[in-house]
């Protein structure tokens, strides 16, 4: 502000002239400028990579719950196991290879991302009737 209030001079014509009017008015242009551009890259990043989500599959006792899930390619699934006993976690692609994500123990959390849209079984190698299925699109 100080700099503004030490542009404005009088003329010798008697008419008072301000640098505010060719200096902040291109300011606020740019800014407007600025943050129309943001907003048009973030619409175009939201567009071409939808932000990945994070589901989670419960293991209480002896399921899987939800028992069947569709997610998005690029989305992680977070398998809980709230039960008292080990579960295991294993992810069987469409073409029949399966991804063991090893021995999960009472309370502990198993990660995974599915970078491949697909059909998938999941299963716990521990007990055969646990079983669920998740669609990536
Ligand atoms: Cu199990």
């Amino acid at each position: 502000m100080a700099l503004i209030d030490s542009s404005r001079r009088s003329r010798p014509g008697g008419r008072k002239f301000s640098l505010q009017q060719t200096y902040v008015i291109p300011q606020q242009r740019f800014r407007r400028y600025v943050v129309a551009a943001g907003v048009a890259a973030l619409m175009t990043l939201a567009a071409h990579h939808s932000i990945a989500a994070v589901f989670e599959v419960d293991q209480d006792n002896v399921n899987f719950t939800p028992q069947s899930l569709t997610i998005k390619k690029g989305d992680s699934v977070r398998f809980k196991n709230s039960a008292t006993m080990n579960h295991n976690i294993s992810i069987i692609d469409s073409d029949g290879d399966a991804d063991d994500l090893g021995i999960e123990k009472p309370g502990e959390v198993v990660e995974r991302v599915f970078k491949k849209s697909g059909k998938y079984k999941v299963r716990c190698s521990i007990h055969p009737r646990m079983k669920m299925t998740i669609t990536v699109k």
